[in-house]
This record gives C-alpha cells, sequence and structure tokens, in this order.
C-alpha cells in the first residue's frame, strides 16, 4: 500500500479531504511545542484551514523528550490523516500545515536556532500540565524540578520548555529581533499568564542582564481556551485508516467533530486571521477557560476515577452507566455551575454537549488515559471549584468523590487485585503513601493530603473537605465503585 506523502496525487485518493494550498508555497510563521495528538487534531487543523490565503503561517513542531513524531512523520512529509468520528461515520482529511517536527533530544541547537529566526512570530504550546515544571497548587515555577536545575545550571543546553523559550528570546535580543509571541494551548487556569509567569521567573533567576530581563517582560503571553477530544492513536485505528484512504500513515489522529478554540487577542508580533477559520478572539478567554476546565476536564477526570474502577475502558461506556450519567449531571448541574461566571442557559447547553460529546461511541477515549497525571490535574479541575464552593459553605459531595476515587486510583491496585499502570511525575510517592496506608481508608486519605503540590495547605487543614473525602474513599474501599456511585448520585 502506498505510503501518504507529498509525492500522492489527491485524486487519486478521493476518499479523503485534501487542502487547496500548494505545500511548496508556504514558509513557517509558527513553533509548536510539544507535537502530540492534540495540537495535531486542534491547532494544526485551524492552522491548515488558513494557508491557502495566508502561506507565511506554517508550522514547524518540535517535541521535547521523544523522537517517535518526527520518525514517523519525516517519511510522509509531515502530512497525516485525521479522522472525524462520530456514530455516523468516519471523516478522513489530509492536514499539511505541519512542515517540520523536531527532536529536542537530538536537534536541541536547530530548535532554537528555528525559534530565533525572523520569520517566526509565535510559539505555541502544547507541553501538557507537567511540561511548565510548576507547583500545581500555586502556579509558580518549581524551583527545585530536575529539568529546571539541570537548565539553570546548562542555560545554552536547556531542556525544559521555559529552558528553550528564554534560550530562544536570548538569542533574538542579541540579534535585535522582536520577541515572538509565546501562546499557551495547555489545560491550565490563565494558560497564559501561567507560562508568562513560569518563563519570567525562570529567566530571573537564570540572570543574562537587565536588558534581556526588561527584553522576557516585554513578551506576551495570550490565553487560551482550546478544546476537543482526542484519544491516543492505536494500531486499530491505524487499519481503520488504511480501509478508508487506501493510504499507509504512520501516525493517524482520531477526533470528535467538535473543535472550540477561544484566543486572547495579544499578539504584538502578528498573528494569522485564525478568526477567519473559527477560532473567537476575545478581550478575555479567563470564564471560557473555567468553564471547559470545570465542566469538561472536572467531569472527565472524577469519571476517569470512577469508571476505570468500574472497570470501564472508554469514557463511552463509563457515561452509558446509568449511575456514573446521574453522578456527571449532578456535579456539573449543582455543584460546578454555581462558580462559573457564564449565563444559567449557555452553561445548561454546554453541560447538554458535554453529555452527548463523551458519550460518543466512535471515540475510543480511554478511562487510563484521562487518569494520567492526576496530581497535575486535579488542583485546577477539582479543588479550584471545591474551594470556591467551601469558602460560600456550599456542599461539595460529587467534587469530593472525584478527589476520593483519584486516591483510591494511585494506590495501583484495582478492585480485582490487579496492578495499575499509574502515571504521574509523583507515581513512587503516591504509591509510597499507599503502600504504608493499607487498607486503612483514614491513612489513606490523611497521607495523600499531605502531598502539598496538589492540596496546598488550606483544605488539608479543613474538615469540610478532608471528611467528605474520607467517607467517600472508605466507601470505595468497602463496597466499590459502581455501589459508592450509585449511593451518591
Ligand atoms: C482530558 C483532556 O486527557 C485528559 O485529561 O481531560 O485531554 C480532554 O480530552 C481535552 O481537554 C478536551 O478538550
Amino acid at each position: 500500500m502506498t505510503r501518504l506523502s507529498l509525492a500522492v496525487s489527491p485524486v487519486d485518493y478521493p476518499e479523503v479531504q485534501w487542502g487547496t494550498f500548494d505545500r511548496k508555497q508556504v514558509t513557517p510563521g509558527i513553533v509548536h511545542l510539544g507535537i502530540g495528538a492534540f495540537h495535531r487534531a486542534h491547532m494544526a487543523v485551524y492552522v491548515d484551514d488558513l494557508l491557502a490565503k495566508n502561506p507565511s503561517w506554517g508550522i514547524v513542531g518540535a517535541s521535547l523528550r521523544r523522537p517517535d513524531t518526527r520518525d514517523a512523520l519525516a517519511p510522509q512529509d509531515f502530512l497525516y490523516t485525521l479522522a472525524i468520528r462520530d456514530a455516523s461515520g468516519t471523516k478522513c482529511r489530509v492536514i499539511g500545515s505541519i512542515l517540520d517536527v523536531l527532536d529536542a533530544s537530538t536537534q536541541r541547537g536547530q530548535l532554537i536556532e528555528t525559534m530565533a529566526n525572523s520569520a517566526i512570530r509565535i510559539v505555541s504550546l502544547t507541553v501538557t500540565e507537567k511540561g511548565y515544571c510548576h507547583d500545581p497548587a500555586t502556579g509558580e515555577l518549581d524551583e527545585q524540578h530536575p529539568d529546571i536545575v539541570h537548565d539553570l545550571a546548562h542555560p545554552d543546553t536547556p531542556v525544559s520548555a521555559p529552558g528553550i523559550i528564554v534560550k530562544a528570546l536570548e538569542l533574538r535580543h542579541d540579534r535585535g529581533l522582536v520577541p515572538f509571541t509565546v501562546m499557551s494551548c495547555d489545560n491550565l487556569p490563565s494558560n497564559g499568564k501561567t507560562a508568562g509567569r513560569i518563563v519570567r521567573r525562570f529567566a530571573e533567576l537564570r540572570g543574562g542582564g537587565a536588558d534581556l530581563a526588561k527584553y522576557v517582560q516585554s513578551v506576551s503571553f495570550p490565553s487560551t481556551m482550546i478544546d476537543r477530544i482526542v484519544p491516543a492513536t492505536t494500531d486499530a485505528d491505524r487499519e481503520i485508516i488504511k480501509k478508508i484512504s487506501w493510504l499507509e500513515d504512520a501516525w493517524p489522529i482520531m477526533t470528535e467533530p467538535f473543535t472550540q478554540w477561544v484566543i486572547e487577542d495579544d499578539f504584538p508580533a502578528g498573528r494569522p486571521p485564525f478568526d477567519t477559520v473559527g477560532a473567537q478572539l476575545v478581550e478575555d478567554v479567563e470564564p471560557f477557560e473555567l468553564m471547559k476546565l470545570r465542566m469538561l476536564n472536572g467531569s472527565h477526570s472524577t469519571m476517569a476515577y470512577l469508571g476505570y474502577l468500574s472497570g470501564y475502558q472508554y469514557v463511552s461506556e463509563a457515561i452509558a452507566d446509568p449511575g456514573i450519567h446521574k453522578l456527571i449531571h449532578g456535579l456539573m448541574t449543582d455543584e460546578v455551575m454555581a462558580t462559573l461566571s457564564m449565563p444559567r442557559p449557555t452553561l445548561e447547553a454546554y453541560r447538554d454537549q458535554l453529555l452527548a460529546r463523551f458519550a460518543n461511541p466512535a471515540l475510543k477515549h480511554r478511562t487510563w488515559q484521562i487518569a494520567m497525571d492526576g496530581t497535575q490535574k486535579l488542583p485546577q479541575r477539582l479543588l479550584a471549584t471545591i474551594r470556591d464552593r467551601l469558602e460560600k459553605g456550599q456542599s461539595i459531595q460529587r467534587l469530593a468523590l472525584g478527589v476520593a476515587a483519584w486516591m483510591r486510583y494511585v494506590t495501583g491496585i484495582d478492585e480485582q487485585g490487579n496492578p495499575i499502570d499509574v502515571k504521574d511525575p509523583h507515581a513512587a510517592r503516591l504509591r509510597a503513601i499507599a503502600d504504608s496506608a493499607g487498607r486503612d481508608a483514614q491513612k489513606l486519605a490523611a497521607g495523600l493530603l499531605e502531598v502539598q503540590e496538589v492540596f496546598g495547605t488550606d483544605l488539608p487543614a479543613n474538615p469540610a473537605f478532608t471528611e467528605p473525602v474520607t467517607n467517600h474513599l472508605k466507601s470505595l474501599m468497602e463496597k466499590g465503585a459502581k455501589v459508592t456511585v450509585s449511593s451518591h448520585s
């Protein structure tokens, strides 16, 4: 079977939709750090839509850790298939907005040079929550983080996102170029502000003179709200794509029809007309971000832990369970919505749309995938909502069940006694806490509540939080997830 590449003639493959721009005319204007499936299903698609009229905004992608994306996409000229799936079927299109992918672990110099090129006006990021090397509870740079310690000692050969950004900014400064805009596309509250705080703090610690510090201060960090559900690609997906397109693609991306992008319009170095291809440019992204993080991601994490423990591999299976459906509906309606500033009818419509998106049977979105990196996700997805409610003396029953389910999950043993592959930067520490607590829910909750990067110091000291969490955990440990969900939904 023919491999997807620029040598393929689109007319021979009519089952697939092809872009209308001439790839040879496209030049890079954006460097994207973290070229995973999420970026390729989201921002790269918006950019693909605008290249016909705006060819100077091509993307050079970079992966910070592994060469696998580069290895898969280089032989196909960085083209890949995007498969949009729901119950009605699968639609495939070829995305050509990514011109190159650099692997930072072996091509660091080339990556930093590219970022320092005057043609690059935006550096965007999807490095996941842990890529910010921050303390999730405070949002501040974690100065003890091994990558930050490394980059402060070796500022010319950085490995972290802040280290790479500051090094590229230094080169631009030395060359008399304007800074690029840094656009975060990660699921963090005020993601632009968070990125800005971290990069500025890193630059401060690293030194380099007052001029460089001033230059870094002048960089703009617009916030964005990004949304599209993107399950990790499997070999079964590769087979599906082959059967539809008749082309071999080493790394297709599977996603849902829904897509949303809300961007704070703050791009002094220029930006493509994202608004002409469906993005919303606004002055303040925060209300959108909070709505998405608390409604979508808060429900996702709750469903991931409870769903996994209940034996559901996919989100669509979990939400089909009447107890989980009722719990998630109640979580959004009775607990999350009151903490948001959007009008109630908007929130209700958003909730209903989310419940339908979660139920998409064609998306094989694993609960295990969402369960990953809980220490990085819980603070903005559940705990911020909990803090807002506790401040007003409101109940947090369902939110606390999500937190307790995370606690049960990170013990690393499922309800049948089988191991759970817990992926988290703090997995070993969590496991040690769980091992020393044994089957004692009180001890387990108390031990995990001491993880300050997650809970801060306020929540562990507040019985209105610790009591419902501990009670739920006890129930999860004694009665299991299904019974606990049905008695609390
Ligand atoms: C998910 C998100 O993996 C996760 O933690 O909650 O990736 C989610 O699918 C996206 O934020 C949807 O926009």
